[in-house]
């Protein structure tokens, strides 16, 4: 066997076994996952398939939640029927409802038939995934809204949970389109995350998943945002021009996250298998909604130490931070403190004291690069700097080589090598040449 080969094999075995801890979270677990009709036009039906068969072997509790909007107007120009909107909503007139009803018999028949494939040497082989529709979402009329009539359009008035569940629960994927009954026997024409969420929230989901056109939400930057608690993702709204798609689903995930769905992803649907590497890694893609953040910044324990290293191990080797021992952080655990993402350790900081001249340093600083730029770092520095004035230090400073900028932008200003308390100027590394800065506290 080609040694490339033995590479890739070791690569899949470390990322299987990797895995498992998601595989053990989600297993029986409901996900809800809502994606546009673009999807079929576009032809990845049969990708996000595999991915979705992959959730079904692991016992992960499948309802799907289909969009039509390419397939409503494919239909609606077909009739020659013309597309009205108010308050960023279709109208659906009666000849409007004609067209959605088609639409929706046409998506649902492609995504029941792309569900079913069993091709021998595909990732389908073997699948018998068993899909089940019905009447599970009932619906009332948008209403007349400033003048406007919606007629046909609606909202979602209850969730058959019980129905659902019973579905579930005989191993089957529930797949819902983005309509609803009244008790008077009308039909409605809702919106995707309409139902979705009102489904992921009466279900009690463990997640509830946007696939979108783009990465996710960005900041005014346009920079992609990686996790957001409800509250921040409300300002972002407010704060930074989103994608058309993005500007639907983020208030979605909101009422997702606040009404009690664990977790809400938006994640592009045009990154082969985007779901398995949101489900099944630690980083993930996309943006993830939750309602408060799940780090918390807290006292190392020697149950750390491992988490430390492997932080800060990748930067004392390109010389950023100095080398330190297991045994030397074991023996000082109690001056580090962590920034732990739910069991993983993604930042971490020493203070090391000097109580002679009431001078205390900040060491050890470190952020995981995929959580670097939401504030972490300030969010250490900021505890480190409230920890060594609550024991009376009147001064922080810091040795740095190749972040001198970012405590420069912190209030910290250059000092003299003199400035260091004696003990440690004695063990200043003159070959590493490290810049010294002080913070008054
Ligand atoms: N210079 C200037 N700005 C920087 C920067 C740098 N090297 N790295 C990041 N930034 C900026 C970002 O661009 C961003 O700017 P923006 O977009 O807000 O305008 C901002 O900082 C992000 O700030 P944040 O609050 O979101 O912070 P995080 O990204 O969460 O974390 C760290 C900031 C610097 C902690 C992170 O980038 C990191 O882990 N970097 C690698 C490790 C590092 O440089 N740590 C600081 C070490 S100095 C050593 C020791 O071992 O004890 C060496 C001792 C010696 O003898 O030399 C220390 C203290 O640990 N000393």
């Amino acid at each position: 066997m080609a040694r490339s080969d033995n590479k890739k094999l070791e690569a899949f075995v470390k990322w299987f076994r990797s895995a498992t801890p998601f595989i053990h979270e989600f297993g029986e677990r409901t996900i809800v996952i809502a994606f546009g009709g673009e999807v079929l036009t576009d032809g990845d039906m049969m990708q996000l398939a595999h991915d979705i068969n992959v959730l079904v072997s692991l016992e992960i509790r499948v309802v799907l939640v289909h969009g039509t909007r390419p397939q409503i107007e494919e239909q609606l120009k077909q009739h020659g029927v013309q597309s009205k909107y108010a308050e960023g909503r279709r109208i659906t007139d009666a000849d409007g409802l004609k067209c959605v009803k088609e639409a929706n018999g046409i998506a649902r028949m492609e995504i029941e038939a792309t569900l079913s494939t069993e091709l021998a040497n595909s990732p389908m082989a073997g699948a018998d995934i068993r899909v089940s529709s019905g009447n599970f979402i009932t619906a009332k009329p948008f209403g007349v809204r400033n003048g406007v009539d919606f007629i046909h359009t609606g909202e979602v008035r209850k969730v058959d949970v019980e129905g659902i569940t019973r579905r579930l629960d005989d191993d089957e994927v529930v797949l819902l389109s983005p309509i609803g009954f009244s008790p008077t026997g009308d039909i409605f024409n809702l919106t995707l995350e309409d139902v979705a969420t009102s489904v992921a929230i009466a279900m009690k989901a463990e997640k509830l998943i946007f696939l979108t056109e783009t990465m996710g939400a960005t900041d005014s930057r346009n920079k992609l945002v990686g996790e957001v608690t409800a509250l921040q993702a409300q300002e972002l709204l407010g704060s930074s021009p989103q994608a058309e798609d993005i500007r639907y689903y983020l208030p979605a995930a909101i009422r997702a996250v606040r009404e009690g769905v664990k977790r809400a992803h938006l994640i592009s649907r045009h990154v082969d298998g985007a779901l398995l590497i949101e489900l099944f890694t630690h980083h993930g893609i996309g943006t993830m909604v939750v309602l408060e953040s799940p780090d918390k910044l807290r006292n190392a324990t020697l149950n750390d130490v491992d988490g430390i290293l492997a932080l800060i191990d990748p930067l004392a080797e390109r010389g950023i931070l100095v080398a330190r021992s297991r045994e030397s952080i074991e023996k000082e655990i109690d001056r580090f403190v962590v920034l732990a993402h739910e069991d993983e350790v993604i930042g971490c900081a020493a203070m090391n004291p000097y109580q002679g001249e009431k001078l205390a340093e900040l060491a050890c600083l470190a952020v995981n690069p995929f959580y670097r730029d939401g504030g972490r770092g300030e969010r250490i520095l900021a505890h480190i700097e409230k920890r060594a004035k609550d024991r009376n230090f009147k001064t922080l400073f810091v040795l740095s080589t190749q972040t001198t900028q970012w405590f420069v932008e912190r209030g910290f200003a250059e000092a003299d090598v003199n400035a260091l308390p004696a003990e440690r100027r004695e063990k200043y590394n003159h070959e590493r040449n490290s810049k010294v800065y002080t913070k008054a506290l």
